[in-house]
């Protein structure tokens, strides 16, 4: 379908520069985008869609239930409560199976590596251990491949355990919340059960109760945040390398004229590793060379591109609402997708040039894509093989065009190991100094800006609230789409500093860190469970993690993986804001969320829409925190204005040179 206008018109508040800029250049496309289809559809949402009250579960309805009106409930009789906490809990399932599918295919991907196949190997030996510890594994005298295999298979059990013991890692969190689960019942034990579980506890007839739903919900997701997902993060460290902090690049100014531009797109790390090995073979570079490039570029959209940027530098050419954009580029010989996130509509706006999509897993294909499967046991040739095709469509790549202005410098790789020697330095590797700093009020809190982006809000919607927080000096972490696109707009660099208030400028200007830390990918949310853990065991900002000054925020989520994610950390004692949750159609299920739940978790959840509101409530929530833990100290509370922000300047103005070069400790 032609479109006349460039795209840019009507979209949903665009202020990326480099999606204008291709917007415009693609001028009458032959393709359409998100963008055209946001304007198309008006986003007039289903008024019982967006409200969690319409019921497809059996073959009587569809239902729509108005809640309070006895005529409207369900034809089985189920109430809007129930309907509601039933479609929230099959997001949380939805979304733990998700991570949890992910989390099993590293899983066998790290027993191959142990078994000493395929191309990896293990590189974090120290967490190997530790990790082992946490499984009862004896590491002294064996060697480290011998203790990868066994912690490798225990982990691939925690997934189909049918006994009614928990899951290992539940013991990595602080004592009195896990005394909490035990009290609740709500003690996760085999990953798959769980989600089987509430699959079946919201089938038609099952669970009538949302309270009942909601622990049920709970118990699913916190197998996900200390099950599935941490187990994906902590053996992607060991087999990979642990992430320290690296420099690099983001955005679409990354792709290179000149060299064979090949972008992995998804979830999963294994694939993409193998690609980056692949790359760097003298046989692709000199196929490369053949067909006139001078290399082979690698690029990543999405999480996968979080997972090797972290861990490698390679520079992330898109989050989630670029991915079309990256395309449109027409700049791309191939893009490799695995699983998650990747939009239907990649095959289509593909068409319009030399691009290939090459899909690499069976559990997802699409039409007008190539599949090639990867095979972990055959990991660098399944790699060879795609880079090959892609080098083959060099030759054919027409009119294209990269944009010029967009090309940010970040420093990333904050995992939870790395904040110890941040602030403690090399010699004194701890959280002491992180707590020591919010105890004194140097920083106020930590808030957390993870999940995706979205076509439904301003794409500034991360960077309003993230440069509100630190003003108000908060520390921020960040994760998945959302670390994406604050790159974009130079916070993730030590010179945003200059946007933090006086005291956090104060220690990242010290310490030479940014004021946002990018984690990682979204399974790498639980490396934020760990940081709090962390920070709970070091003492002096109570004994829970629903004690610490600190909160997260999905602001632009779209994944049922981020319904999922927030769950586990309400139910880990952390409060989330979202911007919108489909629960508000029935009163009394919405008010538990958004209240009651405190008094069985500790945590709840909060909703606002405009990024402002979403920041003052982050910023309420943390200083209610401090008053609690008797650390809080009067001062004035900052909340910015748009008269205040256009002051500022625009994104990243000013920010120089990040001067720091490739991998290093910052502590
Ligand atoms: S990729 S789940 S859009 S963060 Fe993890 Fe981004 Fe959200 Fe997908």
């Amino acid at each position: 379908m032609a479109v006349t206008r460039n795209g840019c018109e009507g979209c949903n508040d665009i202020t990326c520069q480099s999606t204008i800029e291709v917007l415009e250049k693609a001028g009458e496309k032959t393709f359409t985008t998100a963008y055209d289809r946001v304007k198309a559809r008006g986003m007039a949402a289903c008024l019982f869609g967006s409200t969690g009250t319409c019921c497809r579960h059996c073959n009587m309805g569809p239902c729509q239930i108005i809640d309070g009106v006895e005529e409207m409930i369900g034809i089985c009789g189920a109430t809007a409560d129930t309907v509601a906490a039933r479609h929230f809990s099959r997001m949380v399932a939805a979304g733990t199976a998700a991570h949890t599918d992910h989390a099993r295919e590293m899983v066998r991907g790290f027993i191959t590596t142990a078994k000493g196949e395929g191309p990896h190997q293990i590189k974090d030996v120290d967490k190997l251990k530790k990790l082992a510890a946490v499984f009862n594994i004896v590491t002294e005298g064996r060697e480290v491949n011998d203790i990868a295999l066994e912690l490798g298979q225990k982990a691939l059990a925690e997934f189909g355990n049918q006994e009614n013991t928990p899951l290992s890692m539940l013991k990595r969190a602080p004592a009195k919340r896990q005394e909490i689960w035990r009290k609740l019942g709500i003690e996760p034990r085999g990953v798959d059960r769980e989600v089987v579980e509430l699959m079946h506890r919201t089938h038609m007839g099952v669970d009538q109760e949302y309270h009942n739903l909601t622990m049920g919900s709970a118990r699913c997701a916190l197998a996900d945040g200390w099950g599935s997902s941490m187990l994906s993060t902590e053996l992607t460290d060991i087999m990979f390398g642990t992430p320290v902090p690296t420099r690099a690049v983001v955005d679409l100014g990354v792709l290179r004229p000149d060299q064979v531009n090949v972008t992995v797109h998804g979830h999963e790390p294994l694939l993409a590793e193998a690609l980056c090995i692949a790359a760097a073979d003298q046989e692709m570079l000199a196929l490369a060379k053949k067909a006139g490039a001078t290399g082979i570029n690698l690029a990543g959209v999405c999480c996968t591109g979080n997972e090797i940027l972290m861990r490698r530098g390679i520079p992330v050419a898109a989050g989630f609402v670029q991915q079309e954009m990256a395309l449109a580029t027409g700049a791309i010989e191939a893009m490799v997708v695995d699983v998650q996130c990747i939009m239907q509509s990649v095959a289509q706006v593909a068409k319009s040039f030399h691009t290939d999509i090459i899909t690499t897993n069976y559990r997802a294909k699409m039409d007008g894509a190539i599949h090639i499967q990867f095979d972990e046991h055959e990991a660098l040739n399944s790699a060879k093989r795609i880079l090959t095709h892609a080098i083959g469509n060099f030759k054919k790549r027409g009119d294209f065009h990269i944009p010029t202005k967009s090309k940010l410098d970040v420093v990333v790789g904050f995992s939870h190991e790395t904040i110890n020697h941040m602030l403690g330095g090399r010699f004194r590797a701890s959280y002491r100094p992180l707590n020591d700093n919010i105890i004194n009020g140097r920083i106020r809190g930590v808030g957390a800006i993870v999940g995706c982006d979205n076509f439904k809000l301003s794409d500034e919607t991360h960077e309003i609230i993230a440069r509100e927080l630190i003003k108000n000096n908060i520390l921020v972490l960040a994760t998945g789409c959302a670390a994406t696109s604050l790159g974009r707009v130079g916070l993730l660099r030590p010179e945003a500093a200059q946007f933090c208030g006086e005291s956090l400028a104060e220690v990242c200007e010290t310490v030479g860190m940014p004021p946002v830390l990018h984690m990682g990918s979204c399974v790498d949310n639980s490396r934020i469970l760990i940081a709090a853990t962390e920070m709970v065991r070091e003492g002096g900002l109570g004994d829970d993690i629903s004690d610490l000054p600190a909160i997260g925020t999905a602001p632009l989520w779209m994944s049922e993986k981020a319904v999922a994610i927030g769950h586990y950390f309400v139910a880990s004692g952390a409060q989330v804001v979202f911007q919108s949750l489909p629960v508000t159609g029935a009163k009394q299920f919405s008010k538990y969320l958004q209240e009651g739940i405190m008094k069985d978790l500790g945590a709840h959840w909060n909703i606002a829409e405009a990024p402002l509101d979403i920041a003052r409530i982050m910023i309420e929530k943390i200083e209610q925190k401090r008053d609690a833990l008797g650390i809080n100290k009067k001062r004035d509370r900052v909340l910015f204005d748009m008269a205040m922000r256009r002051d500022l300047g625009g994104a990243g103005a000013g920010i120089g040179d990040v001067g720091c070069h490739g991998k290093q400790h910052m502590g």
